[in-house]
């Protein structure tokens, strides 16, 4: 993945400009332009870190299953934008120190899985890792939000190795099956972080949406094992019968 630094630092400055007085400006940056690209290239590592982790698992899962428990995965670092909205709503102070010590998304990695057991399967194996460390579980798949939002969220912490020092990165984990982020995708962008006011409808049909979704997976994942299991039963395509008769006898 190519590092944006440039980019990441020419969207700030936009993002100040159209809040802050030119003179005020040119002292911020000065003072934090140059922590805050290397804070988020330092992100961008532990999100590559984490992206070959995940891709590692899916090489050695898929020879075990024989089908890919990764359907896709997809890596967000949080914008400027977003990162001054959070901490002021939150109330912390806006410098580069404090989204560090006190945002947990900076670094997004979305892993969209087939099934919803491949999501456990996939987490557990993820987080045996030695250099993966977890500091918070949200299974919004065994708890749904109230709107019926689903997925499994971690914060964990792991390290990058510069060529000087080794650097502890908080990465934010999301694992959907396919259905749960065809329906959060959307949500989104009907309703998500959108000043709207409360739709009963639309909330209920969102909800009624999200249910079905859920219980497709169910459908989807009971299929999945029946199929996996009459596989399982049938005789090998590469052993023709004839030779497993009469194996035995040569
Ligand atoms: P974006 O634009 O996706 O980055 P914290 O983890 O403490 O910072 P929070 O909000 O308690 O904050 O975390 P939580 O509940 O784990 O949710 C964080 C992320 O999950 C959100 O990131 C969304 O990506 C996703 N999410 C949570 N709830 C919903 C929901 O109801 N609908 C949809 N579509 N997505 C949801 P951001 O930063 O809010 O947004």
């Amino acid at each position: 993945m190519m590092l944006r630094a440039y980019s990441d630092l020419t969207n700030l400055e936009r993002f100040l400009r159209s809040r802050l007085p030119h003179k005020d400006i040119r002292a911020l940056v000065q003072t934090y332009a140059q922590p805050y690209r290397e804070l988020m290239s330092y992100y961008r590592c532990a999100m590559m870190e984490v992206e070959t982790k995940f891709n590692v698992l899916n090489e050695e899962l898929s020879l075990q299953y024989d089908r890919n428990p990764i359907e896709s995965i997809k890596t967000r670092l949080k914008s400027p934008e977003s990162i001054m909205e959070k901490l002021q709503r939150r109330g912390y102070p806006l410098t580069v120190e404090s989204i560090e010590e006190n945002l947990n998304d900076i670094a997004g990695v979305r892993v969209i899985c087939a099934f919803p057991s491949d999501i456990y399967r996939l987490s557990d194996a993820f987080l045996k890792q030695d250099d993966i460390t977890l500091l918070r579980r949200k299974d919004y798949i065994a708890e749904p939000k109230p709107n019926g939002y689903r997925s499994l969220h971690l914060i964990v912490e792991t390290p990058i190795f510069l060529h000087d020092q080794k650097r502890m990165m908080k990465v934010e984990v999301q694992f959907r099956t396919i259905s749960m982020d065809w329906w959060a995708s959307l949500e989104h962008k009907i309703r998500y972080k959108k000043d709207l006011p409360e739709i009963d409808f639309v909330n209920r049909e969102l909800y009624e949406c999200a249910e079905l979704s859920a219980q497709l997976d169910a459908r989807m994942e009971m299929l999945q094992h029946i199929a996996a299991d009459s596989a399982e039963r049938k005789p090998s395509l590469q052993e023709p019968r004839g030779l497993r008769a009469t194996a035995g006898h040569i």
